[in-house]
């Protein structure tokens, strides 16, 4: 596969290739820690994928062999989140969480190495995730005085089930990619020089399937997870879809002629 360069950033790599992309965290000093400018450099790197037609599956992963990412940089951690050139303490990775949570396509995460923190929720909050057989997953928050009260523990709590996302929170022990799988927290195991190829394939094997479908799958167990919010996305979807039947066209088209709609002639399926 030849990866191109879709945009240059200066803590992330945004490539594609044909209808897959890719967004690489680049820290590797810092096993790809995550500074608020990586985190607004992947909103957008994601956007441009969200908005993008031609981009069917995106990828996650972290550049180098040892880590995907090892969650929120403490060395830029400030009192109230973390810091960047704009000397504004937060929490941006949420709003990260979010957009891959509600973004129409499947997000694969590939795992090579360290998946740690906040790192390993960017993992967990992505649809499926390909590790490679050196992966190690772990929460460290209690131990630096941080934790994830959203997705982080309620969702993780909906994946691997409460008892082990407590054991996970409470003892901040690290799991090998085989008993994240055992667990249920990740999809698939691959041979570290493998794992890109597997997660092609994978890729590959989803392009050859509706995304609309897709689109509708993840929208709806969103639904179920994500409360209103996951509602709300699955209901756009649903709304998507109606503005491009007649019925749908019918009603905006009766008001910008000023006229009455004829609803009559729609069948009214059971
Ligand atoms: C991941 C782990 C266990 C790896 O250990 P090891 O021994 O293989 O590597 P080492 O030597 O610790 O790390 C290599 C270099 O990367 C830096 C280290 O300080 C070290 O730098 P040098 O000594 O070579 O200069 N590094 C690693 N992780 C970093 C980080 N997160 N921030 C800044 N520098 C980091 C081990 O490295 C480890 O435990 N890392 C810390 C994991 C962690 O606690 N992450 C933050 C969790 S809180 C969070 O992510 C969060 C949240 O809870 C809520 C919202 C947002 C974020």
């Amino acid at each position: 596969v030849t990866w191109e360069t879709v945009k240059t950033y200066d803590w992330i790599f945004f490539e594609r290739a044909d209808k897959i992309a890719k967004i690489t965290m680049n820290q590797p000093d810092k096993l790809n820690a995550f500074t608020p400018g990586m985190v607004q450099d992947m909103i957008d790197a994601f956007t441009y994928c969200r908005d993008d037609t031609t981009i069917g599956v995106i990828i996650l992963t972290g550049a180098g062999d040892k880590a995907f990412s090892s969650g929120g940089d403490q060395s830029v951690r400030g009192n109230g989140g973390y810091v960047g050139n704009d000397h504004i303490a937060r929490l941006n990775v949420l709003d990260l969480q979010h957009l891959i949570r509600i973004i129409p396509k499947p997000v694969i995460a590939m795992v090579k190495g360290w998946s740690v923190g906040g790192g390993n929720i960017l993992q967990l909050v992505c649809d499926l995730t390909i590790a490679a057989d050196n992966a190690q997953f772990g929460q460290t928050g209690p131990k630096v005085g941080s934790f994830d009260a959203g997705y982080g523990s309620g969702y993780l709590a909906r994946v691997i089930g409460h008892k082990r996302a407590k054991e996970v929170w409470f003892l901040n022990h690290f799991y090998s990619a085989e008993e994240a799988y055992q667990m249920n927290w990740i999809n698939k195991v691959a041979p570290l020089a493998d794992v890109e190829s597997v997660t092609l394939d994978w890729c590959n094997e989803i392009l050859t399937k509706s995304p609309t479908a897709l689109r509708f799958i993840k929208a709806a167990m969103n639904a179920d997870t994500d409360g209103l919010a996951g509602l709300q996305q699955l209901g756009g979807d649903a709304t998507m879809l109606f503005y491009q039947t007649d019925e749908g066209k019918e009603g905006r088209d009766a008001f910008n002629e000023k006229r009455k709609p004829d609803f009559d002639k729609y069948p009214k399926f059971p």
